[in-house]
């Protein structure tokens, strides 16, 4: 996944990089359009950009898109990454605990995978399904009030608490998702397949 997000950066930077050049040499060519895929098209000109730029600019982002559009039709194809509305979930196919996903999800600029609908919890139960391994959710235990809460400290919108379940009264800090996509709480320390999102 590391590799997925730098051919993202590269791509932002080739255009920042691009954009600029293109004042020099105003005249790139275009690709195809892709069928439904072409978002820029009609986007508004860009104030205090040269007529020639502009252009040059918006064919350069017609590309990148293109671009985007074959790496993650490539790699949803074989099942390397999902996709549901905005986000992106993948594994690394490694267990860790908690901190560890976490940490990976991270340094890999996601985090840990965190489900807000029904979709998104599916899409999640898909890998784990896939890989045969329980994994930690982007949810912990609040230390202060023990309700459950997203990493970023947020209230959930949505949970998928299995029967009876969270019973950790407070010693289980964590939440793992089962196969069948419900969530148990449980401590942090065991060892659970890494699923990030993007
Ligand atoms: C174990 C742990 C708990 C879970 C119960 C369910 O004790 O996984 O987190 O609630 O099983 O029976
Ligand atoms: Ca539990």
């Amino acid at each position: 996944m590391l590799s997925y997000s730098s051919y993202i950066l590269t791509a932002v930077a080739a255009l920042i990089v691009t954009c600029h050049a293109l004042s020099k040499f105003p005249e790139i060519s275009g690709l195809p359009d892709i069928p439904g895929k072409d978002v820029l098209k009609g986007l508004p000109h860009v104030p205090g950009l040269p007529g020639s730029l502009d252009t040059g600019c918006h064919n350069l982002l017609v590309n990148l898109e293109h671009r985007l559009f074959q790496l993650e039709a490539a790699l949803a194809l074989n099942g390397k990454i999902r996709e549901v509305g905005e986000k992106v979930f993948a594994t690394n196919g490694k267990k860790a605990d908690f901190a560890s996903a976490l940490r990976s999800c991270e340094e890999a600029g996601g985090t840990l995978a965190t489900p807000m609908n029904e979709e998104e919890n599916k899409a999640i139960m898909d890998i784990v399904k896939q890989y045969k391994q329980y994994a930690y959710l982007g949810i912990k235990e609040c230390e202060t009030s023990g309700q459950f809460t997203y990493i970023t400290g947020m209230p959930l919108s949505y949970t998928k608490w299995h029967q009876y379940e969270p019973n950790g009264k407070g010693k289980e800090k964590c939440v793992e998702m089962y196969k069948d996509g419900s969530w148990n709480d449980k401590k942090c320390n065991l060892y659970r397949l890494t699923i990030c999102e993007f």
